[in-house]
């Protein structure tokens, strides 16, 4: 399996995508592992996060590349919606999420439903997703007020979760999204910790993938180097405009100084031209002498010229430079922030973004019933 260089993006992040029923506290557990408010969450009775959100982050020296699933879907949401942020939700994770955390709220029950949709998820995507599984309790705060102990509230989970907890190994993590400060850090830790491992454990194929995945991946590069090339594009025009700045503030500098030569050489002119009452008349030198006339010709050149300068060549350099003063915050508002992948997930985690809307056209025509697999989870 493809696995990238350390530095790049994709190759020392770990890509977490967090699964589970509305409500189960998969914005809050999102937001805890960020260590900020990022994924919108609240008490509510629908489902809350009805897209696919998105965010990256680095914890105690890992980044992180964090998916937060929608929890359900209005009973009105197309078909054709419900695919878009499913594939959203792949391509964000592309080449393949480290770990599908599943988030279960400690005071609920694992419902037949859930369970189906779990089937579903690894009969599509195989039993070796399980590989790539773990689950997190949330309200564990709810959990230690009852004093209920851990390893008791396992004990009486159902067999069905038993069953589903074995096959992920019994990798799992208590977390109280209520927390803050140091404890809250701590917990995070911890989990980086289980995350670790379970990267270790599966060595050298980290993370999981598939076709669909696969087939995301080779849309989010293409887009890579879309924004790569882009970005070139930017630098080289902005170098041509800096060039073109530089050139036109000389030419400035230049004409401010002839404008200096020439009232210097008025001055001289004035006071060769003895006129005391400050007057530039210098017929006073001798009206018919042809020093006189010559120095009044060269004073009618030099403020024929000054004019010119002034109305006409400086008018022109200001309004080139305004031309290129807003060339520039064209360009840089162009200008890709980041990573050229965390650029292209920007782009996709807009829904209606042309990005968004090839990937899902391109990963739908792989197979919707792969899919299918991946929808079961985001309809709980
Ligand atoms: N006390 C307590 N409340 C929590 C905890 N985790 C989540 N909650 C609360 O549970 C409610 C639902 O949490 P969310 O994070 O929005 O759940 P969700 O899974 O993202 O929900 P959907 O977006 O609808 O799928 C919110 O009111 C949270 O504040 C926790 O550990 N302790
Ligand atoms: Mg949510």
């Amino acid at each position: 399996m493809e696995e990238f260089s350390n530095g790049t993006k994709t190759g020392s992040e770990y890509r977490l995508v967090l699964l589970g029923k509305t409500g189960s506290g998969k914005s809050s557990t999102g937001n805890s592992i960020c260590g900020e408010d990022i994924f919108g969450s609240r008490v509510s009775e629908s489902s809350v996060t009805k897209t696919c959100q998105y965010a990256e982050t680095c914890r105690f020296d890992q980044d992180l590349s964090i998916v937060d699933t929608p929890g359900s879907f209005d009973t009105s949401t197309s078909n054709d919606v419900i695919m878009a942020e499913v594939t959203r939700c792949l391509a964000l994770s592309a080449p393949g999420p480290h770990i599908f955390i599943y988030v279960f709220n400690v005071l609920s029950r694992f419902t037949k439903e859930e369970e189906d949709s779990i089937n579903q998820f690894v009969e599509k995507f195989g039993e070796r997703v399980f590989d790539y599984m773990m689950v997190i309790f949330t309200r564990y705060d709810d959990l230690r007020r009852c004093s209920t102990p851990p390893s008791k509230y396992l004990a009486n989970l159902s067999p069905s979760f038993k069953a589903f907890l074995s096959k992920c190994q019994y990798r799992a993590c208590w977390f109280d999204n209520t927390l803050t400060g140091s404890e809250a850090h701590k917990q995070v830790q911890t989990l980086l910790g289980v995350i670790g491992k379970i990267v270790e454990e599966n060595g050298n194929i980290s993370y999981y993938t598939n076709k669909l995945y696969t087939e995301a991946e080779k849309m989010m590069k293409k887009r890579e180097e879309e924004i790569i090339n882009d970005e070139k594009k930017n630098k080289n025009e902005m170098s041509v405009l800096k060039i073109r700045e530089e050139h036109i503030q000389k030419e400035k500098k230049s004409k401010e100084w002839r404008i200096r030569d020439i009232e210097r050489r008025l001055g001289e002119l004035e006071k060769a031209g003895k006129g005391g009452d400050g007057s530039r008349n210098f017929r006073r030198i001798s009206r018919s002498s042809s020093e006189g006339k010559t120095m009044e010709k060269e004073v009618n050149f030099l403020c024929r010229e000054m004019e010119k300068i002034k109305s006409n060549d400086l008018k022109m350099i200001e309004k080139q430079q305004k031309e290129i003063q807003s060339l520039k915050a064209r360009l840089s508002k162009k200008q890709n922030k980041g990573h050229p992948r965390s650029v292209a997930r920007r782009e996709l985690s807009r829904r209606n973004s042309p990005l968004s809307r090839v990937i899902c056209r391109g990963i739908v025509a792989l197979g919707k019933h792969l899919l299918a697999g991946f929808v079961g989870l985001l309809l709980l």
